[in-house]
């Protein structure tokens, strides 16, 4: 089922949060939910979910090369982002389809304004040059203590080597961790925090309860 009527733009949630938090398992289990339900709902991820934008999640993340300076790092996420807007994002939103995708726009101001120091006034000049009036409608934050995220990322990881962000010191996680709630804090309508120290199932229940809680008019069943 897409959206009709006069709520014909379709739904647009994004996750965030740190390292480990559990992002990419939740947006699986939440579109494989949504499925079930019968609506028409994909995943996809940032940087990436595009070719173009893959191509550049390829420089950000390329495990032998240091991180780009916060500036370089912006406009190289936000060049990301705007493929993703134009070739993934919007189109599906404009068929009336939901759209869960693992990290967005709050994921540049935490990391690259709030950690980075790249002023406010800029990233929020970039974020209304490349994403105007196409935000999310919902934004789950997944909200860890930085060990146990960083725990659960490297026991995925193993031996395979690190990206730059992952090899921040665990400093950087805890201060990114009070970034994204003090991000949240700022905007209530559209967050909702969730604790994501249980388990998967306990987690997904959580995300559930808080889209059909904030989406229920949108989501039209009764699960
Ligand atoms: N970045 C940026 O700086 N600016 C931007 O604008 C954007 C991104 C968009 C992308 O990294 C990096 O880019 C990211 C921010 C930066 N840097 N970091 N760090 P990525 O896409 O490669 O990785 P990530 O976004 O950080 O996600 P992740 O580390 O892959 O973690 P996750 O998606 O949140 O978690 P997960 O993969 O679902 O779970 C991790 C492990 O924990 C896995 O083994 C699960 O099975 C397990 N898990 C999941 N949930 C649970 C629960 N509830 N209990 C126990 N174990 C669990």
């Amino acid at each position: 089922m897409t959206v009709s009527g006069p709520n014909a733009r379709g739904v647009f949630i994004t996750f965030e949060g740190g390292e480990g938090t559990g992002k990419s398992t939740q947006v699986r289990l939440l579109v494989e939910r949504l499925n079930a339900l019968g609506l028409q709902a994909s995943a996809t991820r940032e940087p990436g979910g595009s070719e173009g934008a893959e191509r550049i999640r390829g420089l950000l993340l390329d495990p032998d090369h240091p991180r780009f300076g916060a500036t370089a790092e912006a406009l190289l996420f936000y060049a990301a982002r705007a493929d993703h807007l134009a070739t993934l994002i919007r189109p599906a939103l404009a068929r009336g389809e939901w759209i869960v995708c693992d990290r967005f726009s709050d994921s540049t101001r935490a990391y690259q304004g709030a950690l980075g120091r790249l002023p406010a006034a800029t990233v929020a000049t970039l974020e209304g040059l490349v994403v105007g009036d196409s935000g999310p409608d919902l934004t789950i934050l997944l909200d860890l203590p930085a060990e146990i995220g960083l725990a659960r990322a490297a026991a995925r990881r193993g031996a395979a080597a690190g990206d730059g962000f992952e090899r921040e010191p665990s400093a950087f996680h805890a201060a990114l961790r009070k970034a994204y709630l003090d991000i949240a804090a700022a905007e209530p309508a559209r967050f909702a925090v969730i604790d994501a120290q249980g388990d998967v199932d306990a987690v997904a229940a959580a995300v559930f309860a808080a889209v059909r809680s904030r989406l229920h008019q949108r989501l039209a069943v009764s699960a």
